[in-house]
């Protein structure tokens, strides 16, 4: 549409005339502001507005060799329902999301692809419900010791935070079904 068009170009400009003015003062937010109502701009951050991740928590398994296991809360504080799609653990070769569902007294436990959160209802990972497997951990994730844990949602964004490494003990309870 060419009057939106020509309306950008004239931010653009009236950018670049600031930058050229203020030696880049204040110029670089009007610039932003200028290419972000005109096109996607790809380098805005990619940190998931509004949301965060409370308490990440890795539990170690009980046997070296077994899956460890990740908790926390993932939450929002405005803005519309997210979906989280998927975990990185540095240090584990792969994490997977799953659902441990318990029916007449028996736990299992799928992978779930994709789980939602919205500003009223965060989204619990822990024992019994929700959790991150982390299958093949290095020796480098050890007791006392902090991982770079990024949550990838459905739009892109990403959260990324540390999760503290504890002792075993959580894994006790999903053992029977491994
Ligand atoms: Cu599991």
């Amino acid at each position: 549409m060419p009057p939106i068009r020509s309306a950008a170009l004239a931010m653009t400009a009236a950018a670049s005339l600031l930058a050229l003015a203020a030696c880049g003062d204040k110029a670089p937010e009007a610039a932003a502001s200028a290419s972000a109502s005109a096109a996607p701009n790809p380098l805005a951050p990619d940190n998931a507005p509004n949301v965060s991740v409370i308490e990440p928590v890795i539990k170690l398994p009980a046997v070296p060799g077994n899956p460890g296991v990740l908790y926390f809360t993932i939450q929002q504080t405005a803005g519309k329902a997210n979906t989280l799609v998927a975990v990185h653990v540095d240090g584990a070769q792969r994490a997977e999301m799953h659902q441990t569902k318990t029916e007449n007294g028996v736990s299992s436990m799928e992978p779930v692809a994709s789980v939602p959160f919205s500003e009223a209802e965060p989204a619990e990972f822990k024992a019994g419900g929700y959790h991150v497997m982390l299958f093949n951990l290095a020796s480098t994730v050890k007791p006392g010791k902090e991982v770079e844990v990024t949550f990838t949602l459905a739009n892109g964004d990403k959260v990324s935070t540390f999760a503290k490494v504890e002792e075993v003990g959580a894994m006790e309870g999903m053992m029977d079904h491994m």
